[in-house]
């Protein structure tokens, strides 16, 4: 084992994450010299505690490669789409929707009895192109709504839970409410938002309507923080039909995580009634040197300290991961590493071996308070 005390660490992590860091190399010695087909699932850990854990699935791999499905159905209670309900691949042409994808995801879900959750209905990322200048128009609105009614519909008692309203908030952008510079909600406003609820609700009664956002995590994201907290507050306080906040987690090894505001923000949010999930959890290692073992530590460490500090919320649910192997991760696009390494971010390696993050999941699940 490397010698932790190095001149790097010390000049590039501060005294805790080094004792977390340590501590969590340890633990993951300990468990990986284990016999690993004896290792009790995610799935199983989460469940004891009344917890969920799912993680997120691409049908691309899903049906093509058996050892990640194998790796999916090990440890997963839950799956989600990354990107096939999404409104540009399930709507190319304004005529026809296509969910071919998304209904192989669904009908595994059920051959493997499995929840399913549903991502995302509205959201100003993913229109697709034929959307463009109607959106913008007088009855983009209309349309928008239209879309997450027919979506949810489709998929009516099938989905435990649905994404409606994915990244609305944008302090930055400047606009009222600190909604995000996006027409449909420059036009309707919070009011909007909440119609997409209720569109929601009655599109499938049954299903739980979340809110997803990102950048809550660390010291520096006050501001979308409260930002997010009155937005909730104003969306509840206007009847809109929503059962809980769903925090995405794409994480930061290294970035400055303060425990107290984190709770302090956990708390707040159940205080206005709503459960949450961490949705979409990964570990970004952008900001740490290239040695494996050093990323694979710190990462693991900082799963478990953002994990125990959730798992403390009874408001909290459960917990996803976006993708199960670094095989298969956005960030290795989304936010390339500059040294061009591939990131370290999901619990099992490019070859589906378990890497610290994994036991990290499994230690916060272990001590995770029972629901
Ligand atoms: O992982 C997804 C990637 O494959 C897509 O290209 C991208 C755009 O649709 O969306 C990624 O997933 C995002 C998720 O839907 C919402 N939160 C942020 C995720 C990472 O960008």
């Amino acid at each position: 084992m490397r010698d932790y005390s190095g001149h790097w660490l010390a000049k590039h992590i501060d005294r805790r994450t080094f004792l977390l860091a340590a501590g969590a190399a340890i633990a993951s010695a300990r468990v990986s010299s284990a016999d690993e087909s004896g290792e009790t699932s995610l799935r199983q850990r989460a469940e004891k505690k009344g917890l969920v854990f799912g993680t997120q699935v691409n049908a691309g791999p899903l049906f093509s490669l058996k050892p990640y499905q194998d790796a999916v159905l090990r440890d997963a209670a839950m799956i989600v789409p990354e990107n096939e309900m999404k409104w540009r691949p399930t709507q190319p042409t304004a005529r026809q929707a296509n969910y071919f994808n998304a209904e192989r995801i669904a009908k595994f879900a059920e051959d493997n009895t499995l929840l399913l959750r549903g991502h995302t209905a509205v959201w100003h990322q993913n229109p697709p192109a034929w959307t463009k200048d109607i959106i913008s128009g007088d009855d983009g609105e209309k349309l928008v709504l239209k879309h997450a009614r027919e979506l949810i519909e489709h998929f009516r008692g099938r989905v435990m839970e649905w994404d409606v309203v994915n990244e609305a908030i944008a302090p930055e952008d400047g606009m009222p409410d600190n909604l995000r510079n996006w027409a449909p909600y420059n036009k309707g406003g919070i009011d909007f938002i909440a119609d997409c609820f209720y569109a929601a609700r009655q599109a499938d009664p049954k299903a739980k309507l979340y809110y997803n956002d990102y950048s809550v995590y660390y010291q520096s994201q006050g501001l979308r923080r409260d930002a997010i907290l009155v937005f909730l507050e104003k969306l509840k306080s206007k009847g809109a039909p929503i059962d809980g906040f769903g925090i995405q987690s794409h994480l930061i090894a290294n970035a400055e995580f303060d425990e107290a505001i984190y709770r302090r923000f956990l708390s707040e949010v159940a205080d206005l009634g709503l459960k949450i999930r961490a949705t979409e959890l990964d570990v970004s290692d952008v900001r740490l040197e290239p040695d494996i073992q050093i990323r694979d530590t710190i990462v693991a460490a900082h799963t478990k300290q953002y994990l125990d500090v959730l798992f403390d919320e009874p408001a909290v649910v459960g917990l996803v991961t976006w993708g199960m192997t670094d095989r298969f991760s956005w960030l290795h696009e989304g936010w390339p590493r500059r040294d061009r390494l591939r990131q370290r971010c999901l619990p099992l390696d490019d070859n589906f071996a378990r890497k610290p993050m994994w036991y990290a999941i499994a230690d916060a699940l272990d001590h995770a308070p029972s629901r």
